[in-house]
C-alpha cells in the first residue's frame, strides 16, 4: 500500500514537473508569466456587446452537452417519431432523422431554473427540400419533448432577444440541402414563449452562419447573414431590420458598394457581430478561407470599399470566432477557429486587432493549436467558460466530427496560458 502511494506521488511529481517545463517553454517566448484570466472577464463587456448573439450564446454554455445521453436519432413510423439511442444505418433507407453534431443549445430559456434543450436533426435520405426535425424540451430531465418538422439543415443557432422582454428567441440559419442543386432554405427563429417557429422566406439562400445585434442602435436587435445563393441568385450579404412589435424587413441598403460577391471570395461560412473598437456600434465579421473580413460599422452602415482583411494561410477556413481580452489591456482580442485542409483538422489563431493594424498573438497564449486528422474531422464551435471549475476561463471545442466524434477538445488555462487536451473516443 505504502509503495503504491509513493508510486502515485512520484507520478504526480513527474506530471507537475513536465507541466512546469512546458510552461517555461511557452513563457520563454514572452519572458513573463501571463496574468491569469479569471471568469470575471466573461462579464466585462459593453452593453452593446452583451446584446450580441455571440455573447448571449457563449454565455449560455457552462458545459458541453452529449446528446447521445438523451436522444441520438429518430425514426418516423406513420405520424410518430420514435427515439433511437444508437445510430442505426439499416434504418436510414427510409425515414431516419439523425442528430447533427453541435446543433444544440442547452440553457434555461424560459426562466424556470431548469435547463432547456433545443436540437436539430437532419432527414436521411437527404433529398432536396426534405425537412429536418427540430426538438425542444423545456426541462432536459422531463419525458416530454416537442418535435417540429422545419428547416432542412440548421447550420447555426444563436440566442437573441428580439422583443426586449428578457425572454430569448433562438435564431436559426439553415443551408438547406448541402448538395446539387443547392436549393437553399428560409431563415427562422424559435419563439420559446409561444413554442413556435417563425419563418423568413423572402430571400431563400444557403445560410451557413449569421448573427444578431442592434446594428443601427434603434433599440431592437437586427439580423445579419450571408446567402451562399441558389442556382438563380448570386452570393450576397443579407440584413433583416427589426422594427419591433414583430415587424422584420429585409433591408440590404446597410451594405454600401456591396451587391454580391464573385468567386473565389463568395464563400462566407462565418458571420459575427461585435463592437471590436468599442465605439458603441457593432462591427461585422465575415469569415472566409484564407481571410477574415472586418467591416467597421459607420452609423449603421458597412462599406465594402473600406473592409479590413486579416489574411492567413489558404488552408485555413474560418469556422467560428470568439472575443476576449486575453492580454487584459482593456481591448478584446479575436480568437479564430479554423478547419484545415478542407475539414481535415482544426487550428486556432489569436489576433490583437484594431482597424489600423493587427498582430498574431497565438503562440503567446497557446501551447498547441493545429491538429490534423482524416476527412471530416473538425470542430464547429469554440465555447469560452470555466470547463474544469477552477475559477479561470478555458476554451472548449464543441460540435466534434470524424475522428473527434464523441471525444473532447479543450484548452485548459494554467496561469494565463492555454494547454490543449484532446481525447479521442
Ligand atoms: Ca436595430
Ligand atoms: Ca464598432
Ligand atoms: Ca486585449
Ligand atoms: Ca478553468
Amino acid at each position: 500500500m505504502k509503495s503504491l502511494l509513493y508510486t502515485l506521488l512520484a507520478m504526480l511529481a513527474l506530471v507537475s514537473c513536465s507541466k512546469e517545463e512546458e510552461i517555461a517553454k511557452v513563457n520563454g517566448e514572452e519572458g513573463t508569466v501571463a496574468k491569469s484570466l479569471s471568469t470575471s472577464l466573461l462579464e466585462d463587456y459593453s452593453d452593446i456587446n452583451k446584446s450580441t448573439s455571440w455573447y448571449r450564446t457563449n454565455s449560455a454554455f457552462d458545459e458541453i452537452f452529449d446528446i447521445e445521453n438523451l436522444t441520438r436519432d429518430f425514426e418516423r413510423v406513420g405520424d410518430e417519431f420514435l427515439p433511437i439511442d444508437t445510430f442505426r444505418g439499416d434504418r436510414v433507407v427510409c425515414c431516419y432523422y439523425y442528430y447533427d453534431e453541435g446543433q444544440y443549445l442547452i440553457t434555461d430559456l424560459n426562466g424556470d431554473g431548469k435547463k432547456d434543450l433545443w436540437a436539430s436533426y437532419i432527414k436521411q435520405p437527404w433529398g432536396a427540400n426534405e425537412k429536418g426535425l427540430l426538438l425542444y424540451k423545456n426541462d432536459i430531465n422531463s419525458e416530454t419533448i416537442q418535435l417540429d418538422l422545419g428547416l432542412t439543415q440548421v447550420r447555426k443557432q444563436v440566442l437573441s432577444d428580439f422583443f426586449n422582454d428578457g425572454k430569448p428567441e433562438i435564431m436559426l440559419f439553415s443551408t438547406g440541402s448541402d448538395k446539387e442543386p443547392f436549393p437553399g432554405d428560409s431563415l427562422a427563429y424559435f419563439d420559446v414563449e409561444k413554442r413556435s417557429y417563425r419563418y423568413f422566406s423572402n430571400d431563400i439562400g444557403g445560410y451557413h452562419s449569421g448573427a444578431t445585434g442592434d446594428i443601427d442602435r434603434d433599440g431592437f436587435e437586427d439580423i445579419i447573414t450571408y446567402s451562399s445563393g441558389t442556382p438563380d441568385v448570386e452570393n450576397h450579404p443579407v440584413h433583416i431590420k427589426n422594427y419591433g412589435n414583430g415587424k422584420f424587413e429585409i433591408d440590404n441598403s446597410v451594405f454600401l458598394n456591396y451587391d454580391y460577391d464573385e468567386p473565389p471570395n463568395n464563400i462566407v461560412v462565418t458571420v459575427e457581430l461585435f463592437d471590436i473598437d468599442e465605439d458603441g456600434f457593432l462591427d461585422l465579421f465575415f469569415g472566409k478561407k484564407g481571410s477574415l473580413w472586418i467591416f467597421k460599422n459607420e452609423n449603421g452602415f458597412f462599406n465594402k470599399e473600406s473592409v479590413i482583411k486579416v489574411e492567413f494561410d489558404t488552408s485555413l477556413d474560418v469556422m467560428d470566432l470568439a472575443f476576449l481580452d486575453f492580454n487584459q489591456d482593456g481591448d478584446k482580442e479575436i480568437l479564430i477557429l479554423w478547419n484545415v485542409n478542407d475539414y481535415k483538422g482544426f487550428d486556432l489563431g489569436l489576433y490583437d486587432f484594431s482597424f489600423e493594424n493587427h498582430k498574431d498573438l497565438t503562440n503567446l497564449y497557446f501551447d498547441h493549436t493545429r491538429w490534423e486528422g482524416s476527412d471530416h474531422s473538425w470542430l464547429k464551435w469554440i465555447r469560452i467558460f470555466d470547463y474544469d471549475s477552477d475559477g479561470d476561463i478555458d476554451i472548449v471545442g464543441d460540435g466534434l466530427w470524424g475522428d473527434l466524434h464523441a471525444g473532447s477538445v479543450v484548452w485548459k488555462q494554467y496561469q494565463g496560458k492555454f494547454y490543449r487536451e484532446i481525447s479521442l473516443n
